[in-house]
């Protein structure tokens, strides 16, 4: 058996895997494959924080982020904070194969999805996330993702803090010295939220794509890595692709995924891109917690992780079925 097809992806997500090897080993393209393998993915809700269903931003709305990149035409397309369409990498693929845009947002991402054939206008709320928030709120709405801001009793609003504002010895976190003091709570993210898988089919040609519901509690409007090629993802047919999967806050000011097929465009063997990648972050951001996965042409593939314990998930033509390899910060 040769190299291809190969499935690579964050997270045991086994079910997604298998259908995205069924997929490509039934010749499917790269792209086709990678939208089998996150959707099912959406479909199941793996671990209720892709698809619809999870991670209820402050006002309890379930929002979709995906993007889907082919490794042949460094073709993008993308999808953000998409409301009320389940579907986030089917919308991302309508966006590349029938637009010459890269990225479209919030309702206006939806009206095109709809426009274009996918279900909507849907409820992505669950009695999940609705009964997370509400317990949220009942306990005085943790602010997860605010910061130098005027503390209050509450759900907020919220306001800036003013100079007046501080009290004797307090700075703004973010000042000339640049020290950023360290991210309040990870509550907003789970063990699992993201599934970012890259696929090299059986004519080998590489794609990429990811499917997420992004943060818990996070502020409406918030996007996350999970849309920004070379952040959580990228791929580029002459060298391999890579996923990411972490507090997207933070990766998506880095570009590990573009980083890391740089990298490996260079020589560098998987892991040691995509440790470089991680460590990259973790110099500036130490609690920063984040993983990326990567695959060569070769069909090398390997991880790297910070901050928390990570695994991935592969299935090759070696295999008889999908594999999870387990790693942890190094
Ligand atoms: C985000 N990267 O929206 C996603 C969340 C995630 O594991 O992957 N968590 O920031």
């Amino acid at each position: 058996s040769g190299k291809y097809p190969i499935v690579v992806s964050t997270w045991p997500f086994v079910e997604a895997v298998r259908a995205a090897w069924r997929a490509a080993d039934g010749g499917f393209s790269a792209v086709d494959a990678v939208v089998e393998g996150c959707s099912a993915c959406e479909e199941l809700r793996c671990d209720g924080t892709v698809g619809p269903g999870g991670s209820p931003d402050e006002n309890g709305e379930t929002t979709m982020d995906a993007l889907i990149m082919n490794g042949v035409t460094m073709e993008v397309g993308a999808v953000a904070a998409m409301r009320y369409v389940k579907d986030g990498i089917r919308a991302a693929r309508l966006v590349m194969q029938h637009t010459q845009h890269t990225l479209l947002v919030g309702e206006k991402a939806s009206a095109f999805a709809i426009a274009m054939g996918l279900p909507g206008p849907t409820n992505l709320s669950s009695s999940e996330s609705m009964e997370k928030w509400t317990k949220w709120k009942e306990n005085g709405c943790q602010p997860n993702f605010w910061k130098n801001i005027v503390p209050q009793d509450g759900c907020g609003p919220y306001h800036p803090k003013s100079n007046a504002d501080l009290t004797e010895g307090e700075c703004f976190s973010s000042n000339l010295m640049g020290v950023v003091e360290p991210r309040s709570s990870l509550v907003g993210l789970h063990s699992h939220d993201t599934i970012s898988m890259a696929v090299i089919d059986k004519m080998g040609h590489v794609a990429v794509g990811t499917s997420t519901n992004g943060a818990t509690f996070k502020i409406p409007g918030r996007v996350g890595d999970g849309p920004i090629a070379g952040s959580s993802a990228y791929a580029d047919d002459e060298v391999g692709a890579c996923g990411a999967t972490g507090d997207g806050d933070i990766m998506m000011r880095f570009l590990p995924c573009y980083q890391v097929v740089e990298s490996m465009r260079q020589g560098m063997e998987p892991k040691l891109a995509a440790k470089d990648a991680i460590s990259r972050i973790a110099r500036r951001f130490p609690d920063f917690v984040g993983a990326v996965v990567a695959v060569n042409k070769n069909g090398v593939h390997a991880g790297a992780c910070h901050g928390w314990t990570f695994q991935y998930s592969v299935r090759n033509p070696d295999m008889d079925d999908v594999e999870d390899l387990g790693l942890i910060t190094e």
